[in-house]
């Protein structure tokens, strides 16, 4: 029943082949000032996705820091650099990597270092095996390894929005995600979007599946949040995303009749 579900579906959860040429999985990271980590992070990316046909691709949000040079002075071969003029959020500078890539799946971590990229293939094998209809697997950090204050805030946020949205998620604030870029793309874009990707791709019909993955300290640089100003933003997309959630209305399911 469940096959045939999918199959009637199966206009609506198509992922159109990519171009022959295309790699497989596509990696987005977003960096905002990100001088000292930048290399060492695309190296381990690398590393972590050797022998998986893959880009990586970094985009600098308009940092004034060395991030640029770093990564344009790395060996990579696969990596790809985008630059904003204007420095335009994470959620921007995600959308613009996922415009860029070439995959099928894509891949987004921080820049900072503090999603593990030894985390990317379980992703990219647990979205592979997952039913047609489930568009992203996202990362839920287990262990947090920031400060009590940021936990705490965390905690809070991810719990008003998981009883408000009732998506699913304990964590959508944790960078690592895998998507069929296809999916991602029919999503409305609103700066912050990036931590209500499991509410959104719900409302679009999609399923979303979530896997424990590590976190690390912060090794170089500053977080680029503080606990108030991520607050005044949540309570704002919060309205916005319930609002969204209570103008969609769902066909059920697409079936192509046979002629
Ligand atoms: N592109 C872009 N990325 C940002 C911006 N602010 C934060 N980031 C990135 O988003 C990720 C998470 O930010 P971070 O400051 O580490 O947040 P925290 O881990 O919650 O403290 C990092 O990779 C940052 O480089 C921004 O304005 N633009
Ligand atoms: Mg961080």
């Amino acid at each position: 029943m469940a096959d045939e579900t999918h199959k009637d579906n199966a206009a609506f959860f198509a992922w159109p082949s990519p171009q022959p040429d295309a790699p497989t999985v596509s990696v987005v990271a977003p960096m905002y000032n990100e001088a000292g980590g930048a290399a060492s992070l695309i190296a381990e990316i690398a590393s972590a996705l050797d022998g998986v046909d893959h880009e990586i691709i970094a985009i600098d949000d308009g940092s004034n820091d060395a991030t640029v040079d770093e990564l344009a002075a790395t060996a990579t071969r696969q990596l790809r650099i985008l630059r904003h003029e204007n420095n335009a959020g994470q959620s921007r500078a995600i959308r613009t990597g996922v415009l860029a890539a070439r995959g099928e799946i894509v891949v987004t971590l921080d820049g900072d270092g503090q999603n593990d990229p030894a985390d990317i293939p379980r992703l990219v094998t647990a979205i592979r095996a997952a039913a047609p209809n489930t568009a992203m697997v996202a990362g839920e950090r287990t262990k947090r390894k920031d400060t009590a204050a940021k936990q705490w805030a965390s905690r809070t946020a991810n719990g008003l929005r998981k009883r408000l949205l009732n998506d699913g998620a304990d964590d959508t604030g944790c960078g690592l995600k895998a998507f069929y870029r296809e999916a991602y793309l029919r999503l409305p874009y609103f700066d912050h979007m990036h931590r209500y990707l499991p509410a959104l791709m719900r409302r679009e019909g999609f399923d979303v599946k979530f896997l424990p993955v590590g976190h690390r300290p912060r090794a170089h640089g500053q977080s680029k949040y503080t606990n108030i100003g991520r607050l005044m933003v949540a309570i704002r997309d919060l309205m916005g995303v319930f609002w969204l959630n209570g103008r969609s209305r769902s066909p059920g399911g697409v079936r192509e009749m046979d002629r």
